[in-house]
């Protein structure tokens, strides 16, 4: 507790209540802020000069770790080159480059890369070329879009419409945007609790999929967007099989197929996407946070080569074929971030080391088994979900709690609801896996 208090004494001078804090208990946060300094490596430094390890990547998105001077170097050199440059009319090399460079890891054909800001802005901008590409094919009235229950798409009315975490859509409700229906979500701890890696159960959810087809009729459905994984809503590993059948039926019936790498993209699942980890190909990638190790605010969609062809070359023979973009798209220093990031990934091999821990990581977490609290724990490459029993009558509470712990005794982890996430980034050792776990572990045995 000498920690907060020590928080709370340093922070005296700094006034907290202009910054309106997003996701975030404002009250509570600033009545016992958590404030961090610095940050090198695996570990951040708090205000009161505590290391304290980093178990979720910020928020799963420095994969390479803190303070890569590649990256600072990069950014730095960018800015004092030239700040700023527009991409609507305008260009510059490194937006190219960078483009090439994400390409050149997607899956076959989804080579054309488009530049957004953040995950929210590539759903948005993903769901945005769906409708578009079926326009563009002669089969505009294919204007619905298919999410699953706790789906997390970011906070665009897009993305929340799509997505399926209620607290996030419920005061919205009314401002959805029309034409969406949901999957069922594959979570079902009763049938395939302590999962490790994918779980054997539920690849049959997939056929819901042809039951929403029936309902609407394929000729007016765009696009499906799913997480292969979702991350958000407390790792939801999908069943063997699952995003196979899912795949199948979008190709039968001429949906697109979107998969939301926000979180699992650039390694998170030893692998530079989720779609080459699982073997399944969608149409679109959105992605966004570890494409630049969130130096720099950046998000992106590869789009399949035909999807961007029948948009391009049904458009106007001179004039703009799609009406999107942001002021911030391919920004010089996110893209120099982006290459200098894409460069430290494939020199220290991260995406292959992360799937080499995987193994010692699952050990790990799933040693947590048995400790108070613990109901159930998923993992899949280097995330992991440790889900604990709520207290009655007050959901998150305990939670809450289990993550306040970790912080004090030096480890930042997530929580959602009653689940614990952690997500570290892809260069952790074996020694620090064992450390992050016996916190969350000791943290456990004291959270009532
Ligand atoms: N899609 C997915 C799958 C995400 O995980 C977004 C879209 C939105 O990205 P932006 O950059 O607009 O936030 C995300 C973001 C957490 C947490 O710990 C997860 C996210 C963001 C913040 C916190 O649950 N995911
Ligand atoms: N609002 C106004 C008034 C604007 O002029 C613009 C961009 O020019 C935007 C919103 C969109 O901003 P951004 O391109 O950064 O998403």
């Amino acid at each position: 507790m000498n920690a907060v208090t020590e928080n709370v004494t340093l922070s005296q001078d700094l006034d907290l209540s202009n910054f309106w804090m997003p996701f975030t208990a404002n009250k509570q946060f600033k009545a016992a802020p958590r404030l961090l300094k610095s940050a090198k490596g695996m570990y951040y430094t708090s205000v009161d000069d505590r290391p304290i390890m980093d178990g979720t990547a910020g928020l799963w998105c420095v994969n390479a770790g803190h303070g890569r001077q590649e990256i600072v170097d990069a950014v730095a050199h960018q800015l004092t080159e030239m700040d700023y440059a527009p991409s609507f009319q305008m260009g510059h090399p490194l937006a190219f480059e960078a483009a090439t460079k994400v390409a050149g890891i997607m899956p076959d054909n989804l080579d054309r890369i488009f530049f957004a800001n953040s995950g929210s802005e590539a759903v948005d901008t993903a769901l945005k070329i769906a409708i578009a590409y079926h326009r563009a094919r002669g089969e505009g009235q294919r204007t619905r879009l298919i999410g699953r229950e706790r789906g997390y798409h970011g906070v665009g009315f897009g993305g929340i419409s799509v997505g399926g975490i209620l607290a996030n859509r419920k005061t919205f409700s009314a401002n959805m945007i029309p034409g969406v229906d949901h999957l069922p979500q594959t979570l079902n701890i009763s049938e395939a609790a302590f999962s490790q890696g994918q779980p054997e159960w539920g690849a049959h959810l997939a056929d819901e999929l042809e039951r929403i087809v029936a309902l609407h009729d394929a000729s007016t459905i765009a696009a499906v967007i799913v997480e292969p994984l979702s991350g958000s809503a407390g790792v939801l590993v999908p069943p063997k099989g699952y995003l196979q059948k899912l795949r199948e039926i979008c190709t039968k019936h001429g949906i697109l197929l979107i998969f939301d790498e926000v979180i699992t993209g650039f390694g998170r699942l030893g692998k530079a996407t989720a779609s080459e980890y699982f073997g399944v190909t969608p149409d679109m990638i959105a992605m966004a946070k570890a494409i630049n190790n969130a130096a720099i605010p950046m998000g992106a969609v590869a789009a399949h080569r035909n999807i961007h062809d029948t948009i391009v070359n049904n458009g106007p023979a001179a004039g703009i074929e799609l009406f999107h973009g942001y002021t911030y798209s391919a920004h010089p220093a996110a893209a120099a971030a982006c290459v200098a990031t894409l460069d430290i990934y494939a020199r220290e091999s991260l995406f292959e080391r992360a799937g080499q821990m995987a193994p010692v990581f699952e050990k790990a977490v799933h040693a947590l088994r048995g400790h108070p609290h613990v109901k159930d724990i998923r993992n899949l490459g280097l995330v992991a979900g440790v889900e604990l029993e709520p207290r009655p009558g007050q959901p998150g509470a305990r939670a809450y709690e289990a993550f306040l712990k970790c912080f004090e005794k030096g480890l930042m982890a997530r929580f959602t609801g009653d689940i614990l996430a952690f997500s570290p980034p892809l260069i952790i050792n074996e020694e620090q896996i064992q450390e992050m776990f016996s916190i969350v572990g000791d943290a456990l045995k004291t959270v009532a």
